[in-house]
């Protein structure tokens, strides 16, 4: 049961997040990366569990930790089997000019529960519980809005939707303008902005438009521990992808639900906030401490745990994939 291992799981991301946040405003995302993707892994490897990456950071010969299919964890022979998504950073350009919302994250799941989304682009509508099963990816922008309102009980200019933004949310911009809602638009992080939606008090009502596939997936574990729903549609971004996942045997039109994006009823979401969010703190520093906000859930129970970690800089050690193991946070520090 991967209850046992959720607090395992809270300390990677919590390490992804302690040591990637040393590169905060320094404007190298790459470096943001690197140091997050080192220390998740390098946590990992101290996991009792025989875990599989499905979603990482893209293929082996792209990357050198946390790729597709890697092993991870201590594989001994009575641990149990499971699938796990990653993102050591969803937000790193965030991160590198310090700005809110970025957040390390891992999901768990059993064996081939997790899918895999063959475009890099998603179309995405999430909400949170009030709204799940009420709007659909389907129908225009107007249609959904005027239904939330219904459903929530408020008026359309009350309701709050995240977008990223991009140029190829032009139109669905103006839509929810025309509609009345408000809008907040994000330069990235869209794995947060999802679940921002079935956290209450979080001010954010919806999230739509078109982000990575991998983030979808992310998404949806931590929305099935909330009781929230994620729509997904493939969307190509050229005609060469349309026509590869075309020739797979994908549809293009199909809606892919919550739970065919992760199924199964044994699924842990952990994340760990890098820069102040809409539900998370950031990694801040007080005296000799260093204090780190993340959150554990579990679709069992649907139990949302928020875990406060008061960080002790002189005694901390962080495990590095990159140095074969603990390294102490100080001598990081520089
Ligand atoms: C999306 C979104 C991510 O990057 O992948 C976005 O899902 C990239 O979009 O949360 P562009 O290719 O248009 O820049 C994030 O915002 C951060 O990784």
């Amino acid at each position: 049961m991967l209850r046992e291992i959720t607090l395992d799981l809270v300390r990677v991301t919590e390490a992804a997040a302690l040591v990637s946040s040393m590169y905060l405003g320094r404007g190298d995302k790459e470096a943001v990366d690197r140091a997050a993707v080192d220390a998740m892994r390098g946590m990992l490897d101290y996991i009792s569990m025989k875990a599989t990456v499905v979603i990482g950071e893209g293929e082996k010969d792209e990357a050198p930790m946390l790729y597709i299919g890697e092993k991870v964890g201590t594989w001994e022979p009575a641990s149990p089997e499971y699938d796990i998504a990653v993102d050591p950073v969803d937000g790193t350009r965030l991160v590198a000019f310090g700005l809110p919302n970025a957040i390390s994250v891992l999901a768990a799941a059993e064996k081939g529960a997790i899918m895999y989304l063959p475009t890099f682009y998603s179309w995405k509508l999430a909400v949170g519980p009030e709204l799940a099963g009420k709007l659909d990816i389907n129908v225009s922008i107007a249609e959904n809005l005027k239904k939330a309102s219904e459903v929530l009980g408020v008026k359309i200019s009350e309701i709050t939707v995240v977008v990223l933004n991009r140029d190829r949310h032009r139109t669905i911009i103006e839509e929810i303008r025309e509609a009345g809602a408000r809008i907040k638009l994000i330069s990235d992080g869209d794995v947060a902005a999802a679940i921002a939606t079935a956290i209450p008090g979080s001010g954010v009502d919806i999230y739509m438009g078109i982000g990575g596939s991998p983030e979808a997936i992310l998404s949806a574990a931590a929305l099935r521990c909330l009781g929230g729903e994620i729509q997904t549609k493939l969307w190509p971004y050229n005609e060469e992808e349309k026509e590869e996942v075309i020739s797979a045997g994908y549809d293009l039109g199909k809606v892919y639900k919550t739970e065919d994006l992760v199924g199964g009823e044994d699924i842990v979401f952990v994340a760990t906030g890098i820069t102040t969010g809409d539900f998370l703190g950031g990694v801040k520093y007080f005296k000799n401490k260093v204090i780190t906000e993340s959150i554990a859930m579990r679709v069992k129970s649907r139990t949302v745990r928020k875990i406060v970690a008061y960080h002790d800089v002189e005694h901390k050690n962080v495990p590095l994939r990159s140095r074969g193991g603990d390294v102490r946070f100080i001598e990081l520090q520089r």
